[in-house]
């Protein structure tokens, strides 16, 4: 029976005993050990009754076993729902229940928390831990390393991936088997990436990079992993010479290039460092080049669309560019108001359209409507221009948005944190330039008259609520906020007079 994306990523490595993932530890999963697992973790899942096209909501830590329940989710048709795992038992509850998942695996410090919201959805609740115990895994070690794909077409959903607005909640993306297959097909190709590659993977596999760009890249080739649980710059340093190449966010090449360890000698076996997530300075791409003799390839792509554009194999790669865009992917500049398409080297709104764009979002119509053209463009809430030569600059954000080492982190629901804070009358929240993260959050705060907030306690309040990568990295009250003549908040003139705050 047919299933493309388990098929095409997973089923093409059958009976291999090729590396797939190389362990910090000095293990070795080969191919046929990984669909093993998947193939036991797949009966686990149908065991537990789910139906083709449910959806699995995960937060579990980065190991083997994780990612073989991406595989086995693909495999029994499942709709794979990864959540990062900073997120507070607050955040999951609103993931849990909007995608009104089937199955929620978490690791088992976590479980007390989320069981009643579990149940309340009536979901099933089960586990794994980071050391691939729990009680998924021993439910699956008792199953047949065998399973034979449910059928699924190229236009079945694979996958949900949320991503949070500038107003409102969180959306999730729906990415079908098509999205994910056509890109990594395109970016095997584009990056010539072969069954003699090792990836040297220290990203988190609960977002598009990590898992979709650099995970599914290496399946569909054929190559193998060194699958780190996390990016530890003394693993890095020891392994990168076992590497044909790395893919990263630029915190990275930042963190790399502060380490006088670093040198040229060990990139030397290296083939491909690739950057995307969030702008690449163009001084960290020069200071990177003159340290290993290598220029970064930066790429630029979204939750909603996987990668959109990409600085060239051969040919140069520009700093301070993204390159071009895939070649079948179409991508417009427009002006933001209007919709129309501005003139050739003008700055507008990021506009793309392919097999990689998704396919709206989970039951919100009006949002995929506002940003998801009837003729199939997406409106990416980046602006940009394509230069004369063709390549693609990010100039800045449509979007009210703040990327601190790849995590994305909306203001707007800091803000709506901070307003309820006791003696707070309103709140902004900026990006300012961090040398480690690229930029972090900062709260502003106006106080009610006459009072004084208690930053300790509200810093206390965001602390519980929120991912750690989400905290204001500082408050500050300040006597009122600027405004324009239509009385919004100018957030530049913010960002501008707090810009050397950590730098
Ligand atoms: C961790 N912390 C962060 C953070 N990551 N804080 C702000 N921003 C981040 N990105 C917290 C930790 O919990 C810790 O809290 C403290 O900050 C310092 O931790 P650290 O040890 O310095 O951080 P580390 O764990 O090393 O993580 C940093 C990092 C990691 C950059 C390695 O964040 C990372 O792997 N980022 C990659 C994100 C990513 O994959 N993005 C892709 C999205 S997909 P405490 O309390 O312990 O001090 C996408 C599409 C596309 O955007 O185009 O690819
Ligand atoms: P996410 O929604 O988490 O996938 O984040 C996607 C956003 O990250 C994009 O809309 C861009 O704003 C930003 N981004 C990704 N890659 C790059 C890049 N190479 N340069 C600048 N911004 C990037």
């Amino acid at each position: 029976m047919s299933n493309p994306l388990y098929d095409r990523l997973f089923g093409i490595h059958a009976g291999k005993d090729t590396p797939f993932l190389h362990l910090p530890n000095g293990q070795t999963v080969t191919h046929a050990d990984f669909l093993d697992m998947s193939a036991r973790l797949a009966n686990a899942l149908i065991g537990y009754e789910l139906e083709p096209g449910d959806r699995v909501a995960v937060q579990v830590e980065k190991s083997p076993e994780a990612l073989a329940l991406y595989a086995a989710c693909a495999q029994a048709g499942l709709i794979f729902l990864p959540l990062n795992t900073g997120y507070t038992t607050a955040e999951l509850q609103y993931f849990i229940e909007n995608s009104e998942a089937a199955l929620v695996v978490c690791d088992n410090a976590k479980s007390k928390g989320l069981a009643p919201i579990a149940t309340a959805q009536n979901a099933r609740l089960e586990t794994l831990n980071a050391d691939g115990s729990g009680s998924l895994m021993r439910r699956a070690l008792g199953m047949l390393p065998a399973f034979e794909p449910v059928r699924r077409s190229e236009e079945d959903l694979a996958a949900f991936l949320y991503t949070s607005g500038t107003t409102g909640r969180s959306k999730g993306a729906m990415l079908s088997q098509a999205n994910l297959l056509s890109n990594a097909e395109t970016l095997v190709r584009e990056w010539r990436f072969s069954a003699d590659d090792v990836l040297l993977h220290a990203l988190p596999i609960f977002h598009t990079h990590g898992l979709f760009v650099a995970t599914n890249v290496v399946l569909a080739s054929g190559g193998s992993m060194i699958f780190l649980p996390k990016f530890d710059l003394d693993d890095m340093l020891r392994l990168m010479p076992q590497a044909t190449s790395m893919m990263g966010v630029p915190t990275f090449y930042t963190r790399l290039l502060g380490d006088d360890r670093f040198t040229g000698d060990l990139a030397r076996h290296m083939r491909l460092f690739i950057s995307g997530s969030a702008p690449l300075l163009a001084e960290t791409h020069e200071r990177f080049e003159t340290r290993t003799g290598h220029r970064i390839l930066e790429r630029y792509g979204m939750t909603e669309t996987n990668m959109n554009t990409s600085n060239p194999y051969d040919g140069e790669r520009r700093a301070g560019t993204v390159g071009f865009p895939l070649p079948d992917v179409e991508l417009k500049v427009t002006d933001p108001e209007s919709g129309e398409t501005l003139p050739q080297g003008e700055i507008g709104m990021i506009e793309v359209r392919g097999p990689n764009v998704f396919q709206g979002y989970w039951q919100m119509p009006e949002k995929t409507t506002a940003e998801l053209r009837e003729d199939g463009f997406f409106i990416t809430g980046d602006l940009g221009r394509v230069d004369a030569d063709g390549y693609v600059h990010i100039v800045g954000r449509g979007k009210d948005l703040i990327i601190s080492g790849g995590f994305n982190i909306y203001p707007k629901e800091l803000e709506m944190l901070l307003d309820d804070q006791p003696g707070v009358l309103e709140s902004a929240v900026i990006g300012v330039p961090h040398p480690d993260f690229g930029e972090t959050p900062v709260g502003l705060l106006v106080a009610e008259p006459g009072a004084t907030p208690d930053l300790d306690a509200i810093m206390a309040r965001a602390q519980a609520e929120l991912a750690r990568f989400k905290h204001p990295r500082k408050l500050i009250v300040l006597d009122a906020l600027p405004r324009n003549t239509m009385g919004k908040v100018q957030k530049n003139a913010l960002r501008e007079r707090f810009a050397e705050l950590f730098t």
